[in-house]
């Protein structure tokens, strides 16, 4: 199994949820904030099979992609990405 860790940008992120549930993936939503800019984001926590990461991953693409955002910080263009997304190898799930 992986731990998909996504950080989403606040516009894109009710469609990609819609999309995900609609797909039957699982998931945690949590309210987060970038470090750099400071504004709102949203994280997901998604727990997944193996052979579900790519369709998490399209799901997550399409929902964001070619949507970069240019914010300006400090008289200087920042290019915001639509999602950051992590795919860590996981030990073991347990639902007790
Ligand atoms: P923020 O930290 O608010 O960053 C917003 C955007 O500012 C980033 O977009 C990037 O283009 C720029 N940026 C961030 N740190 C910078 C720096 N030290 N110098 C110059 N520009 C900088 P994204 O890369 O698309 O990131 C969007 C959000 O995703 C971030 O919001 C943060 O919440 C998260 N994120 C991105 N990379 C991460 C990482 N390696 N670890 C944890 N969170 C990350």
């Amino acid at each position: 199994m992986k731990f998909i860790i996504a950080i989403i940008q606040e516009e894109y992120i009710n469609s990609a949820i819609e999309d995900l549930m609609d797909n039957k993936i699982r998931i945690t939503k949590i309210s987060s904030t970038g470090g750099f800019l400071k504004s709102g984001n949203t994280t997901l926590l998604i727990g997944a099979e193996d052979d579900e990461v790519d369709g998490v991953v399209e799901i997550i693409r399409r929902n964001c992609q070619g949507k970069d955002k240019k914010v300006k910080h400090k008289d200087k263009q920042v290019d915001v990405g639509g999602a950051n997304i992590f795919i860590v190898p996981m030990d073991r799930y347990l639902r007790i």
